[in-house]
């Protein structure tokens, strides 16, 4: 029931994808059975690819296809199979006159899992060595995390050739943005661009971690089921989580059809079993690219997977560092002025240069000065108020004051994130940071704005529409603060207040 169920919008999540009982048509399959190797499934292209029908193949052993040499190469090899697949140098002439085909083999789901892919006219077989190893070190060079995705998306475009390739990472709640991008200058840039967590749903991101890399040719392929096209011992259909050329949920290709893109090629970004994120390929026009360079791109995406962890925590390092730095110089410049308060915000670094932050407001003895881009003093006297009357802590911070209190809503673009620290026992006086709601910091960079939608009133599946609906998510809603900053305010906190202790016990001391 669950296969037969119409995959709407809405119930995404539950399409089987790993299980769709029809493969892409570029290639074709076979599956055995690994106890006597005779054909247990066989695509029902086999006709068009090499002549012969695929209920002719069923139960039949391999000496059709192959000569005895090569027969007896693979059965030396199928017990060597894992999940993980491999491409055999076997070339398959099947019909005197037809094109050469490659093979890839893999053990999975109780079944032995041929797949035949042709060699393509021209194709580059000969993998550029050097290329690739100019391409590692620029890799291994990279200061920081953007600048390595940047890298790796230029690579992965020499590599293939790809219109546009496309570093997609995941947020914390499953949305993604377009961090790096390599495309043809004609193209307009995704860069920046954000998708909600359901343009790749839960099954199929549960898929990529087994499976690191997809390729779809052609968009517009008519599927070949496979003959039959259940699993004899389990009655659903074998499960293609490891195959080349498992056939794609039609939704999504409906996506990459509206998008205008032919052809794509996905390769998993995986860090400590997590996935981090997708490299994305698009042509325009349909791409067979070779296995051959396939696997060198995964090579190339798992060695990005690899080094990225320390390039994350490399970043990490040095925000913590300018964090640390920022703050020493602060309390010395607080030490060095009569009135304490001024060395916040006389001379850079001010308490603005802590953080990456919009703006910030110094609250203090019924003063307001204010840094970088901040509501309007009015605004912050009421949200003074606010937080004297509303807040305990005395760390406070949001990512949507507005959701605290309807107020902010006035101030989101400069103050949808607020992080506050109250200065001393006495309430009302605030250092606070604030941050920007996030839309104020994205741009759909295409010209229409406006949803399009079928004329049967559907919504029109495309990343542009998706992108209108990730903006309903983040709504009012800045960037989240890390906890090292938190715990970095709290510190600034405990600074001031030991600083005021200080001058205070100097006065009483001179008055007595
Ligand atoms: C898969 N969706 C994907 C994939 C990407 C995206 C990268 C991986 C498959 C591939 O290699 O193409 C999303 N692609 C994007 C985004 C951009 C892009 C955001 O280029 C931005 C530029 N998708 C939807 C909705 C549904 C959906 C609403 O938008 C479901 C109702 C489904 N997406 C969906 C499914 C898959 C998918 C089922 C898995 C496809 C498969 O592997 O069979």
């Amino acid at each position: 029931p669950l296969l037969n169920a119409p995959v709407t919008l809405t119930n995404c999540d539950r399409e089987p994808i790993h299980i769709p009982g029809s493969v892409q048509p570029y290639g074709f399959l076979l599956c055995l059975n690994p106890a006597n190797r005779r054909v247990t499934h066989a695509s029902r292209n086999t006709a068009a690819h090499i002549g012969i029908e695929a209920e002719e193949l069923l139960d039949t052993d391999l000496a059709q296809l192959l000569t005895p040499a090569q027969l007896a190469e693979l059965t030396a090899l199928y017990p060597t199979l894992t999940e993980t697949p491999r491409l055999l140098g076997l070339r398959l002439d099947a019909v005197a006159g037809q094109p050469f085909y490659k093979l890839i083999m893999h053990r999975y789901d109780g079944l032995l899992w041929l797949e035949f892919e042709p060699v393509s006219d021209g194709e580059a077989s000969a993998v550029d060595l050097s290329s690739l190893n100019v391409a590692l070190g620029q890799m291994l060079a990279a200061g920081s995390v953007l600048e390595f995705c940047q890298h790796a998306t230029d690579q992965i475009r020499d590599i293939t050739g790809f219109d546009r390739v496309l570093m997609y990472r995941f947020a914390e709640d499953a949305s993604g943005e377009v961090v790096a991008e390599a495309k043809r200058d004609d193209l307009e840039p995704y860069l920046g661009l954000h998708y909600p967590a359901t343009d790749i749903p839960q099954q199929a991101r549960a898929l990529y971690l087994k499976n690191w890399l997809r390729f779809i040719p052609d968009v517009n392929y008519q599927p070949a089921p496979l003959v039959p096209v259940l699993h004899s011992t389990t009655s659903r259909p074998p499960d293609m989580t490891h195959a080349v050329l498992r056939s794609v949920s039609p939704i999504h290709l409906e996506y990459l059809r509206n998008m205008g893109v032919a052809a794509t090629m996905t390769i998993s970004v995986i860090v400590d079993g997590q996935l981090w994120g997708l490299m994305t390929c698009h042509h325009l026009t349909p791409r067979l690219v070779s296995y051959e360079l396939r696997e060198l791109s995964l090579i190339v995406g798992k060695t990005f997977s690899a080094l990225l962890k320390s390039k994350l925590q490399n970043d990490d390092y040095a925000y913590q560092l300018h964090i640390r730095e920022t703050q020493v110089r602060l309390f010395e410049q607080i030490g060095r002025h009569a009135n304490f308060i001024e060395g916040l915000y006389q001379r850079r670094p001010t308490v603005l240069d802590v953080f990456d932050c919009g703006g910030a407001a110094i609250c203090f003895e019924g003063d307001i000065i204010t840094l970088g881009s901040t509501p309007t003093k009015p605004q912050i006297e009421e949200l003074r108020q606010w937080l004297r009357e509303n807040v305990t802590q005395e760390v406070f911070h949001t990512t949507s004051y507005s959701r605290h209190n309807p107020a902010g809503l006035a101030i989101r673009g400069t103050a949808s994130g607020l992080l506050a620290i109250s200065l001393a026992q006495e309430p009302g006086d605030y250092l606070i940071w604030f941050r920007p709601e996030v839309l104020q910091t994205v741009t759909w960079a295409g010209k229409s704005q406006k949803a399009e939608v079928h004329q049967d009133g559907q919504i029109f599946l495309s990343p542009r529409q998706s992108f209108e609906a990730w903006k309903q998510t983040v709504d009012n809603t800045s960037t989240p603060w890390r906890p090292m900053e938190v715990q970095a305010a709290q510190e600034i906190r405990l600074h001031l207040s030991d600083v005021r202790l200080k001058i205070y016990n100097e006065l009483q001391a001179r008055a007595a």
